[in-house]
């Protein structure tokens, strides 16, 4: 069967697979594979949900709106501890089985009260995952972005740094941040305003690193420079940077943007590869990380995504392997662990550089 499966895997043929890589924009209930998501579909039969439900296939598209349902659904199946624990282990797996050596997994607390999950035990669940992972000693450091949903306002964004701050001091470095996520276009600007002051505002003051999301809509340069005068660390999609007041601001500070190809073109954001602004950035220098968004709903990997940016931007081996090793720069983990991740890079380096 190993070699049915690796047919049926042709991006895990070769240098992109071996590739050693950093994943710093995966966000949990997206990234379920469709292998978990049998698995979970098969304990919760009556919700009829079936695997087309929660990804989008080779060549088909949605709009963003479209893609928020579907996490909608996924959440529906990740309703109990035991699943979110389950999912995250697999999630971790299937990452390193990717090459993936350092992962930063997001994912926002839930409370499902037809099983009595609380957020808190929500994030014990992926705590445990991240921890029995590393008890079976695969190549992967992983941490854990607490996120916060846009819908929510200032109330659950506040709690949610309450519950960050919790855990920042008691997992010794596996919390890092946070993050801004959910669907762009369902909150009112003041309190989206709010939202994203409070904890930015908060977790500096207790020296938590912080990260948002950018609006991916466009028409919204006003709440875009409200989100960048907060000085995020660094910056996810950045799709409607599309002002060059915007641009220059995020030059002048050098902010990382973590770029998703298959995830802005299948959810309509971009409309092909070659229009992608990762063509841009990656010209002008500026510091980019290729990360998958959700693997799961966009069917993607990340080596995938490694070769679709190198194919559609004409970069070769070396600048491919460079792209990688810079990104080590922008993950939120300590310098101690940066400097372990670049002594795994250089001694990987001639085995995986061929010339
Ligand atoms: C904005 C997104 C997203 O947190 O339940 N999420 N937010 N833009 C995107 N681009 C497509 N993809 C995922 O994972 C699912 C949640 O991640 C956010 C949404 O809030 C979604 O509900 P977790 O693990």
């Amino acid at each position: 069967t190993m070699e049915i499966e690796e047919l049926q895997q042709p991006w895990k043929t070769d240098f992109y697979w071996e590739l050693p890589k950093v994943e710093l924009h995966a966000h949990l209930n997206g990234s379920i594979s469709s292998n978990t998501m049998k698995k979970l579909i098969a304990k919760k039969p009556d919700l009829k949900i079936h695997n087309q439900m929660t990804m989008i296939d080779q060549g088909k598209k949605r709009t963003l709106e479209e893609c928020f349902q579907m996490f909608q659904t996924i959440h529906q199946l990740t309703s109990s501890p035991e699943d979110i624990l389950m999912v995250t282990k697999d999630v971790i797996k299937e990452f390193a089985d990717d090459g993936v050596k350092y992962l930063e997994l997001r994912s926002t607390p839930r409370r499902e009260n037809a099983t009595g999950m609380t957020k808190k035990i929500y994030v014990e669940s992926i705590l445990e995952g991240i921890k029995q992972s590393k008890q079976e000693n695969l190549d992967i450091d992983v941490r854990y972005l607490m996120a916060i949903d846009r819908r929510g306002g200032p109330s659950v964004a506040k709690e949610t740094v309450k519950l960050a701050e919790e855990f920042f001091h008691s997992t010794e470095g596996i919390v890092l941040g946070l993050d801004l996520s959910g669907d762009p276009t369902k909150i009112a600007p003041k309190a989206k305003k709010e939202a994203s002051a409070s904890p930015k505002a908060e977790a500096k003051a207790k020296a938590l690193k912080a990260k948002f999301y950018v609006p991916e809509i466009p028409n919204q340069n006003k709440e875009t420079q409200i989100l960048l005068d907060l000085l995020p660390d660094r910056i996810g999609h950045g799709t409607f940077l599309n002002s060059c007041d915007l641009v220059d601001f995020v030059r002048q500070h050098q902010i990382p943007l973590e770029l998703c190809l298959t995830s802005n073109i299948k959810s309509q954001t971009v409309p092909s590869y070659v229009q992608h602004h990762f063509g841009f950035w990656y010209s002008i220098g500026h510091p980019s990380v290729i990360c998958t968004d959700d693997k799961g709903v966009f069917a993607t990997h990340l080596s995938q995504e490694y070769q679709l940016a190198a194919e559609t931007f004409n970069l070769t081996q070396s600048q491919v392997w460079d792209l990688s090793y810079k990104s080590i720069n922008y993950i939120f983990a300590s310098d101690n662990t940066r400097s372990e991740l670049r002594k795994k890079w250089n001694y990987l380096k001639p085995k995986v550089l061929h010339f």
